[in-house]
C-alpha cells in the first residue's frame, strides 16, 4: 500500500475505457431479448461544429440515467444521431465557400469525438444523421402515405416570410413578430405550400395531455394553450337586402342581445358583395388597402390602435330581429373563427373600444350580483358571468344556463350550432431552401400532381453527395425538377420545395429503434419493443414545437399500422440553461466556457460530476469556477482513499454485525443509508446533486472511522468502498472502471448491479436515556445514537412524564450527559 498524493492520471484512465468502450461496444442492444426495457434518450444535437456546455449537461444527465439503469437490469437503449438539415448549413457554406454537405459531415465527425470523450454510453451502432438519404427516403414515403390518407395538402396562403434567411417560417418559428433563427422582420407573402393536417388531431392532442403524468405541467400547458381550444355557437346574421349570410363565431352567446354590430376582417370575401354600389365603396376599399400594409409592419406583439369603417350594409340579429351595421375592423383576423365578431362593447373590451370611437351604442345585457351596470356609464367592458338582463326569454338566466339554452335555441331555428374552433393551425412544411428532404411529387400540366412512386424514392437532394456538388435552392436546379409525369410520360416538374428540418426530428426516436431497416421507415417489431421513450430529456426551448410536433407524428404513424402506442414519451425532462454572469452561455454574449478546454484541463468525469452536482437537472446551472475545482479535488480524495485500502479487497468474509465494534458499525449504517439516499434521490426526479452529497458524507464518515482509535472491520471497509465505487459510476464512468479494476475486480462495473440497501443495517441505533429531576429517575427515553445533546435535552423537556413532575416550573438547570442521562434541577 503506498501512500500518495498525486492526482489520478485522468487522461491516461478515460482514453484507456473510452478505447475499450469503442472496441468492444458495450452499449449495442437488441429488441430481441426477454430483459425488459428502459428506452432513454436526449434530444438530438444540429451538427453546428462543436459541442457547448448545454450538450454536455443533457447528455450528461441521460448518460447517467442510461447508465443507472443498466445496473438496475434493463435492457437499456441510449441512442445519438444528428439533426442534421437546416439553414445554418447553407449561411455556413455560402460564408466558407464549403457545401454544406461537406460542412455537415465534417462537423459531425468531430462532434461524435467530442461526445465520446465525455465517456457517454451510446450504442453507436444506432446513429443517424437525417440529412443522409437512408433516413429520408423513409420521410418521403411517410410523406407520401400520409398523401394517400388525405394528411398532407397544397395550398396557397400568406406566409411568414424572412428576407434574410430568404424562407418561410411556421407561425412558431416567428417570435414576437421576428424570426426566431435571425431576428430579422417577418412579412407576409403568398405562396403555394404543403401542409400536414395536425389540426385533424387537435382534439386528440389536447385530451392526451392529461395522460402524460411524467410531463411538467408547465410543457403540458404550453402545449394546451397552443392548441387553444374554445367551444361557443356558430351563428348566421342574414344580410339586410343582400342574399348572404354573416356567419360568426362567439365564446360568449349569452350575450347575444347586446350586439350593436357586425365586425369583419378586412380578407373576409363577402365584403367585395356587401361594398358594391355603395357610397362608402371607395373609403372601404382604401381601408383595407392600408390596414393590409399596416399589418405588414407591424409586429405581432403591439397591437395597433382599432380602426374601421362602415359597409353601407346591415344585418338581422337573429335572435330580436335587431337591424345592425356591419363594419370592416382591423382586429379582427381571417385565420380565426370565420373570420367575423358580433361586436358586444357592453362586454367585449376590443368592441367597447370600437363602441366609443365610432359612437356606436353600448347596450348592457350581462349584470353582475349586487350591482347595476348601464351602457352610458361604463367606463370598461364587463367580460365576468352574470345574470341576463334585456335579453327577452332569456332573461333572469344565468351566464352558464343562458349560453346553453341559447344555443340551443339557434339549432333548434336552423340558424347555429355548437361550434368548436381551435388556435392550432395546419403544419406548413414547405421550405424554399436546398439543405432540406426533397418533397416526393411531380407537377404535370395534365395529370396535376402526381405522387412519386415509393419504387423511385429517395428523390435525392442533388449535389449533395459530392464535394463540388451545386446547393442553390432546388427552383434553380433545371436538371433537377426537369422530368417526366410518371403517369403521362409528358414533361413535368418536380417539387422544388424541401421539408421543415422538424419533419425529420418528428419521427427519429422510432426510427433508432432500427435505424438501419430496409424494408420501410420502421421495424414494427423493434418499435413495439422499445416504444415509448421512457424518458426524455431536452431543452424547454422545444416544449411546444417538437414536442407536439413528436406526438402528432406518432399518433399518424399509429394510424398508418407502425406503432401501437399512442404517445411517444412517458416522461420528459426538460432540463435548465448553463449560465455564467447572469446570462445564458452563448456565442454572441461571449460567455462560452469550451467544454474541451476543461475537459483537457481536468478530465471529463470531473466535467460531468460538475455539471451534475452543481444544480438539480430542472434548474438553471449557473457556472463557477471553484464548483470545477471542487469537482477535481474530491475525485482525487477518493481516487487517494480507494487506493491506500486496496488491501481491504483482499478480504472475502462476510459481515456479521454482532461482534462489530463501534466504528465498523457506524460506517456500517452510513454505506446502506447512502444506498438508500443515493437511491432515492435519483429516483426523485434524477435529484443528482443530492445524491452525489450522499456519497460525500459517506467518504467523509470512511474517512473519519479510519483515522479514528477503533479498528475497523476489513469487511465493512471494503462494502463502504465499494458502495462508493459503484454509486458514483453512472456519474464518472472512467474513474469507477478504473477504480473497480485496481480493487481486485475480473468484470466491469457495467456487469454489476445496483446495491440494494438493508433497512435493518440502514436503520439508527437506539439509546435508552434516563431522565432524572432532582436526582430521582422520572422518564426513560429512546432516543437515536446520533442524536446530538440540544436535541436529547429538547425531547426530555417535552415529554410528558416530565412535564408532569416538573408541574409549570421551570429548571434552573439542565445537565445532560453525553448518550446515558439528562438531569433536570428545579
Ligand atoms: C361575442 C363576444 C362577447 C365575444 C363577449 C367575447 C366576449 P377566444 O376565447 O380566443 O376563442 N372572435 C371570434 N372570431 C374572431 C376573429 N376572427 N378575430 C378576432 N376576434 C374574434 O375568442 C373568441 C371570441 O373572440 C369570440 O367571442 C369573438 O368575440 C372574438 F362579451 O363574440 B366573442
Ligand atoms: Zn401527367
Amino acid at each position: 500500500m503506498q501512500q500518495t498524493n498525486e492526482k489520478y492520471d485522468f487522461q491516461a484512465i478515460e482514453s484507456r475505457w473510452q478505447q475499450q468502450w469503442d472496441k468492444l461496444a458495450p452499449y449495442k442492444v437488441t429488441h430481441e431479448s426477454n430483459q425488459k426495457k428502459y428506452y432513454v434518450l436526449e434530444m438530438f444535437p444540429y451538427p453546428s461544429g462543436r459541442i457547448h456546455m448545454g450538450h454536455v449537461r443533457n447528455y450528461t444527465i441521460g448518460d447517467v440515467i442510461a447508465r443507472y439503469k443498466r445496473l438496475q437490469g434493463y435492457n437499456v437503449i441510449h441512442p445519438m444521431g444528428w439533426d442534421a438539415f437546416g439553414l445554418p448549413a447553407e449561411n455556413a457554406a455560402m460564408k466558407r465557400g464549403v457545401h454544406p454537405a461537406a460542412w455537415t459531415y465534417e462537423n459531425i465527425d468531430y462532434m461524435r469525438e467530442q461526445l465520446k470523450a465525455l465517456g457517454l454510453s451510446y450504442d453507436w451502432d444506432r446513429e443517424l444523421a437525417t440529412c443522409n438519404p437512408k433516413y429520408y427516403r423513409w420521410e418521403q414515403q411517410l410523406f407520401l402515405e400520409m398523401l394517400e390518407k388525405g394528411l398532407v395538402y397544397r395550398k396557397e396562403t400568406t406566409v411568414n416570410w424572412c428576407n434574410d434567411c430568404q424562407t418561410v417560417l411556421a407561425r412558431e418559428q416567428v417570435i414576437d413578430g421576428l424570426c426566431w433563427r435571425c431576428d430579422q422582420p417577418v412579412l407576409p407573402k403568398t405562396m403555394y405550400g404543403w401542409f400536414f393536417k395536425i389540426t385533424e388531431y387537435a382534439d386528440e392532442l389536447l385530451e392526451d395531455l392529461d395522460s402524460l403524468t411524467g410531463w411538467p405541467d408547465k410543457v403540458a400547458t404550453m402545449q394546451r394553450n397552443w392548441i387553444g381550444k374554445s367551444t361557443g355557437l356558430a351563428c348566421d346574421f342574414q344580410v339586410d337586402g343582400v342574399d348572404a349570410v354573416v356567419s360568426i363565431f362567439t365564446t360568449r352567446p349569452d350575450t347575444i342581445y347586446g350586439v350593436t354590430f357586425m365586425s369583419l376582417a378586412v380578407e373576409h370575401p363577402l365584403i367585395e358583395e356587401l361594398i358594391s354600389g355603395e357610397q362608402q365603396q371607395d373609403a372601404v376599399k382604401e381601408f383595407i388597402e392600408s390596414t393590409l400594409i399596416e399589418k405588414q409592419r407591424a409586429s405581432a406583439d403591439q397591437e395597433p390602435e382599432k380602426k374601421g369603417v362602415f359597409t353601407g350594409k346591415y344585418c338581422i340579429n337573429p335572435f330580436n330581429g335587431d337591424r345592425i351595421p356591419i363594419y370592416v375592423a382591423n382586429f379582427v383576423l381571417m385565420e380565426y373563427g370565420t373570420g367575423a365578431v358580433m361586436a358586444v362593447p357592453a362586454h367585449d373590451q376590443r368592441d367597447f373600444e370600437f363602441a366609443q370611437k365610432y359612437d356606436l351604442p353600448i347596450r348592457v345585457v350581462i349584470q353582475p350580483e349586487n350591482e347595476s351596470l348601464s351602457g352610458d356609464s361604463l367606463e370598461a367592458a364587463y367580460d365576468q358571468p352574470g345574470h341576463l338582463v334585456d335579453s327577452g326569454e332569456f332573461t333572469g338566466l344565468d351566464s352558464s344556463a343562458a349560453r346553453k339554452a341559447i344555443i340551443d335555441h339557434a339549432v333548434n331555428n336552423q340558424f347555429g350550432q355548437p361550434h368548436i374552433t381551435y388556435r392550432l393551425r395546419d403544419w406548413g412544411i414547405s421550405r424554399q431552401r436546398y439543405w432540406g428532404a426533397p418533397i416526393p411529387v411531380i407537377h404535370c400540366d395534365q395529370c396535376g400532381v402526381v405522387p412519386v412512386a415509393k419504387d423511385d424514392l429517395p428523390v435525392v437532394l442533388p449535389g449533395a453527395d459530392k464535394a463540388g456538388g451545386e446547393h442553390t435552392p432546388l427552383h434553380q436546379q433545371e436538371a433537377f425538377y426537369t422530368t417526366k409525369c410518371p403517369k403521362c410520360g409528358k414533361a413535368a416538374q418536380r417539387e422544388t420545395d424541401t421539408m421543415d428540418t422538424f419533419v425529420e426530428s418528428s419521427w427519429y426516436f422510432i426510427r433508432y429503434t432500427n435505424p438501419g431497416y430496409l424494408d420501410g421507415p420502421i421495424d414494427p417489431d423493434a418499435a413495439k419493443y422499445w416504444m415509448a421513450v421512457d424518458q426524455y430529456i431536452g431543452g424547454v426551448e422545444h416544449a411546444i414545437l417538437h414536442l407536439l410536433y413528436s406526438r402528432f407524428f406518432t399518433k399518424v404513424l399509429r394510424d398508418l399500422g407502425y406503432v401501437t402506442i399512442d404517445e411517444p414519451f412517458t416522461n420528459l425532462l426538460t432540463q435548465g440553461m448553463v449560465i455564467k454572469d447572469g446570462a445564458k452561455m452563448s456565442k454572441s454574449k461571449g460567455n462560452v466556457v469550451d467544454p474541451n478546454d476543461l475537459i483537457e484541463k481536468f478530465g471529463a468525469d470531473t466535467v460531468r460530476l460538475f455539471s451534475l452536482f452543481a444544480a438539480p437537472p430542472e434548474r438553471d446551472l449557473e457556472w463557477n469556477a471553484q464548483g470545477v475545482e471542487g469537482s477535481s479535488r474530491f475525485l482525487n480524495r477518493v481516487y487517494r482513499l480507494i487506493q491506500q485500502n486496496v488491501g481491504a479487497f483482499n478480504d472475502d468474509s462476510t459481515i456479521s454485525s454482532g461482534k462489530l465494534n463501534e466504528a465498523s458499525r457506524e460506517l456500517h449504517r452510513k454505506t446502506h443509508q447512502t444506498i438508500r439516499r443515493v437511491t432515492e434521490s435519483i429516483e426523485s426526479n434524477f435529484h443528482f446533486n443530492t445524491a452525489i452529497s450522499g456519497v460525500m458524507e459517506l467518504v467523509n464518515t470512511t474517512t473519519g472511522v479510519l483515522g479514528g482509535k477503533q479498528e475497523v472491520d476489513q469487511t465493512v471497509l471494503k462494502q463502504a468502498l465499494e458502495t462508493i465505487i459503484v454509486l458514483l459510476f453512472p456519474m464518472v464512468p472512467h474513474f469507477c472502471e478504473e477504480l473497480w479494476q485496481a480493487t481486485n475486480h475480473p468484470q466491469t462495473l457495467d456487469q454489476a448491479s445496483w446495491p440494494e440497501f438493508d433497512a435493518e443495517a440502514a436503520k439508527e441505533e437506539e439509546l435508552t436515556i434516563v431522565v432524572q429531576i432532582n436526582g430521582k429517575v422520572r422518564a426513560k427515553l429512546q432516543v437515536a445514537s446520533d442524536i446530538s445533546d440540544d436535541d436529547i435535552q429538547a425531547i426530555a423537556l417535552a415529554n410528558e412524564k416530565v412535564l408532569k413532575f416538573m408541574q409549570d416550573s421551570t429548571p434552573k438547570k439542565v445537565i445532560v450527559v453525553k448518550k446515558k442521562l439528562v438531569n433536570i434541577v428545579l
